[in-house]
C-alpha cells in the first residue's frame, strides 16, 4: 500500500491545502494530514480544533485520515513506516523554502518529498493571509471551507470582545 503524509501548520486548513489534499489522495492508497505541532509557535485555533476542521473537510475522501506530531518530522515517517512527503507549492518561493528540508529529510531518514504543483486558483492563498483579511474586516470566505470560515469569523469576534 503506498503511504504518503501531507504535513503543515494547517492554522486554518485552506481551500489551497485542500487542492494539495484531493490531489495526492488520488496518486496514494493512504494519505496521513498531519497537524505539525510547534511548541513556540500559538496559532490562532487549537491542535484539537486544526484537526476537527480538516477532518469535517476531508470527510468525502476515504483515504485520508488526520494525525497530529511534535518534534522531528521524519520520526513519524519512521514510527508510522511511511517513505513519502507530500509538499504544495504555490511559487518557486515555496520550492526554495521547501528544497533544503527536502534535502536534510532524505538525508536524515531516506524520506522522499514530492511536490504537487497547486491550483492557480489558489496560488496566492495562505493561512497567514487569510487570517489577515478576515481580521481586517475583508471577505475570507472564498478561501476556506464554509464551516471553517464560521469557525474563523467566530474566534476573531471573540478576540475583538
Ligand atoms: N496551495 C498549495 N499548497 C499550499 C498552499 C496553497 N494555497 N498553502 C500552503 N500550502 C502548502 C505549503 O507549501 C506547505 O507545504 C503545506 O501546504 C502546509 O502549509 P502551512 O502553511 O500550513 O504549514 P507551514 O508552511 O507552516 O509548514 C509547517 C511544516 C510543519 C510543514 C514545516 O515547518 C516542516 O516541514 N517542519 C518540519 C520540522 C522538522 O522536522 N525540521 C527538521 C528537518 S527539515
Amino acid at each position: 500500500m503506498s503511504s504518503a503524509v501531507i504535513p503543515g501548520s494547517f492554522d486554518p486548513f485552506t481551500r489551497g491545502h485542500r487542492y494539495i489534499v484531493e490531489r495526492a489522495a488520488s496518486a496514494f492508497d493512504e494519505i496521513v494530514v498531519l497537524v505539525v505541532v510547534n511548541p513556540n509557535k500559538h496559532g490562532l485555533f487549537s491542535i484539537d480544533e486544526r484537526i476537527a476542521l480538516i477532518e469535517e473537510d476531508c470527510a468525502d475522501l476515504p483515504n485520508v485520515r488526520v494525525d497530529r506530531w511534535t518534534g522531528l518530522l521524519v520520526d513519524y515517517l519512521t514510527e508510522k513506516n511511511i517513505g513519502v512527503l507530500v509538499k504544495g507549492l504555490r511559487s518557486g518561493v515555496d520550492f526554495d523554502y521547501e528544497l533544503p528540508m527536502a534535502q536534510m529529510n532524505r538525508e536524515l531518514a531516506d524520506v522522499e518529498t514530492v511536490f504537487m504543483i497547486t491550483d492557480p486558483r489558489f496560488a496566492h492563498v495562505s493561512s497567514s493571509l487569510v487570517k489577515e483579511v478576515a481580521k481586517l474586516g475583508g471577505d475570507a470566505s472564498p478561501y476556506l471551507a464554509p464551516h471553517i470560515h464560521r469557525r474563523l469569523e467566530a474566534v476573531l469576534a471573540g478576540e475583538r470582545t
